[in-house]
């Protein structure tokens, strides 16, 4: 979980992920926060609460790339850390990945989608950049911005991702159906706790931009 100045939620979000489910169904968990440079107590809380935490360089990522070489497990499963993603559906979501036999999953969040979880602006912006990917790309997504994927780790091995921001988000998707068994799989989102740390405007337009340098670079 990437964290930046989420002291509101990261202890939330940290109970939310179902661990004695998950230790039932014979998987042991490792939780990992990448701190992306907070200036409140987000380390701390993540900390007392078990969580490996790790520091970064600032940037989305950035964080996600260095907590993905940190990582020991074979599956990984990401979320932000504000609260805003179904912790509870991991265990169905891990099922899926195990019997369909599949590489990487991401969640469309836009399929049950709480009234208040996205300003009308963000989804409008989340739709026209799930709309270029398309267009671009061809694998018929309904998310590209979904923040929760699940995955198995050794597709790194294959997958190059290079995003420092918000993009790397539709960078994994993009090239985990390129080259993976992939599916995106209806679910949920609710509103964030605590404040927004994307900047609309600017990583929407990097993203774009970031889009057609992965359709002429490859
Ligand atoms: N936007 C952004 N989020 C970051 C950064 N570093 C860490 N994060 C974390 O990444 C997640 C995404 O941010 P968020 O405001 O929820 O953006 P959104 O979910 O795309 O609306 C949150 O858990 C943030 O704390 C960063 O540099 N920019
Ligand atoms: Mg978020």
């Amino acid at each position: 979980m990437p964290a930046l100045n989420e002291e509101e939620s990261i202890g939330k979000t940290i109970s939310m992920i179902p661990l004695a489910k998950l230790k039932e169904m014979g998987y042991d968990s490792e939780i990992l926060v990448v701190d992306g440079g907070s200036h409140d107590n987000t380390s701390g809380i993540a900390s007392a609460l078990g969580a490996i935490v790790i520091s970064s360089p600032r940037g989305y990522g950035r964080q996600y790339r260095l907590g993905f070489k940190n990582s020991i497990g074979e599956i990984l499963v990401t979320a932000d850390s504000d609260c805003s993603y179904p912790m509870e559906e991991i265990p169905d979501l891990l099922k899926i990945l195990e019997t369909e036999n599949l590489d990487f999953i991401h969640t469309n969040r836009f399929a049950f989608m709480d009234h208040d979880s996205m300003m009308p602006l963000n989804r409008f912006g989340n739709k026209v950049l799930t709309l270029f990917a398309n267009l671009l790309f061809s694998y018929g997504l309904k998310d590209s911005q979904s923040g929760m994927w699940v995955f198995r780790k050794k597709i790194l091995d294959s997958i190059r991702l290079t995003g420092d921001g918000m993009s790397l988000s539709q960078e994994i998707k993009i090239k985990a159906f390129r080259s993976c068994r992939a599916r995106e799989i209806d679910s949920c989102y609710r509103k964030r706790v605590g404040k927004v740390k994307l900047r609309m405007f600017a990583d929407g337009c990097d993203n774009l931009f970031n889009l057609f340098k992965m359709r002429i670079l490859g």
